[in-house]
């Protein structure tokens, strides 16, 4: 009897899904005079809500299998995204003198949407690829990663106990960036880089008696989260309102920065006791950045307020 009526009540919803969804869009395109896809572009905010609307409707799904490829490849440009506006306008007959802002507003959205994925593509390259030290680009970056955090003291070999200055494990940085590969060194190069007195800052608070950490050590467990927060799109509202324009590699690396930097305010609010309790401050950071995602407003500046070290 249960069964039956559950089998009832199955075949009903897909009548009414299959019969009553076209009805209610066929009536709001006849009472609005909008379809779908028209009718989220006009009714959202610019930024992620609206992003993340259009990349649930029907029309943008279906473009997605296609244009995934693409993002593989890291092939996608701005120009193809004009050409998906422009068969999307001609299919859905839109009439562009009349609604003049919508290819503008599903341009801006496609933008983001495949942005996103290409990113995401280009940081997990960066991620495969492992730290070579017969690579030269590669060792040049490392050196350049000294430099910027201890400009004060040259490096007196390759294979160094130095290099434990700045948060190393042992003697050569390679093994340190198995798990995260050339990202990890890349991530903190551009925070020495690009901000270079807030990335000092964080080493100096680092290396405090009582409650210091492993900079370098630490900085690539942050790129794994920045990675993970990637990969599994929860920083999709960071990254849809980060930029109109297509997402490169250095929106990561900010975001990467930003994350740095404010879990090292968690660890120094948290006084921990020793490094034993990494991974409890590290959990409760994550579970605190994952919240603040959530918000569709999200966005992380790299505004930095140096406090005492
Ligand atoms: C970062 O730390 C967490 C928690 O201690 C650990 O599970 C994870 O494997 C670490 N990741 C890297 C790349 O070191
Ligand atoms: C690039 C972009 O779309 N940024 C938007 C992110 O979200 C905020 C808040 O909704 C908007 O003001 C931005 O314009």
């Amino acid at each position: 009897m249960l069964r039956l009526s559950l089998r009832m009540f199955g075949l009903v919803w897909v009548t009414v899904y299959w019969w009553v969804r076209p009805m209610v869009k066929w009536l709001l395109r006849r009472t609005t005079g909008l379809c779908e896809l028209q009718r989220v572009c006009y009714g959202e905010q610019r930024g992620a809500q609206r992003t993340q609307g259009v990349g649930r409707t029907p029309e943008i799904q279906k473009c997605m299998k296609y244009i995934d490829g693409k993002c593989q490849e890291r092939t996608l440009n701005q120009e193809l995204i004009y050409y998906v506006v422009f068969a999307i306008v001609k299919i859905k007959k839109i009439n562009t003198q009349a609604h003049k802002g919508f290819s503008d507003v599903l341009g801006q959205c496609l933008t983001q949407i495949w942005g996103f994925r290409q990113l995401s593509a280009e940081v997990e390259a960066k991620r495969r690829e492992m730290y070579d030290p017969a690579n030269p680009q590669h060792e040049e970056k490392l050196k350049a990663l000294w430099e910027l955090m201890m400009p004060d003291t040259q490096l007196e070999a390759r294979v160094t106990k130095q290099w434990q200055m700045i948060g190393f494990q042992g003697d050569d940085p390679q093994t340190d960036f198995r798990g995260m590969g050339v990202l990890g060194l890349e991530n903190l190069l551009f925070f020495a880089e690009h901000h270079t007195s807030a990335a000092r800052h964080v080493l100096a608070r680092s290396l405090h008696p009582t409650w210091g950490y492993s900079f370098a050590i630490v900085g690539i467990n942050i790129t794994h989260l920045a990675y993970s927060l990637l990969q599994s799109g929860a920083a999709k509202t960071h990254f849809y309102n980060a930029s109109k324009r297509f997402l490169e590699l250095r929106a990561f690396h900010q975001f990467y920065c930003h994350l740095f930097f404010s879990f090292d305010e968690m660890w120094r609010q948290e006084k921990p006791k020793d490094i034993m309790e990494f991974s409890r401050i590290r959990d409760k950071f994550e579970a605190q950045v994952k919240l603040k995602l959530k918000n569709p407003l999200a966005f992380f500046k790299c505004n930095f307020v140096l406090e005492n070290v």
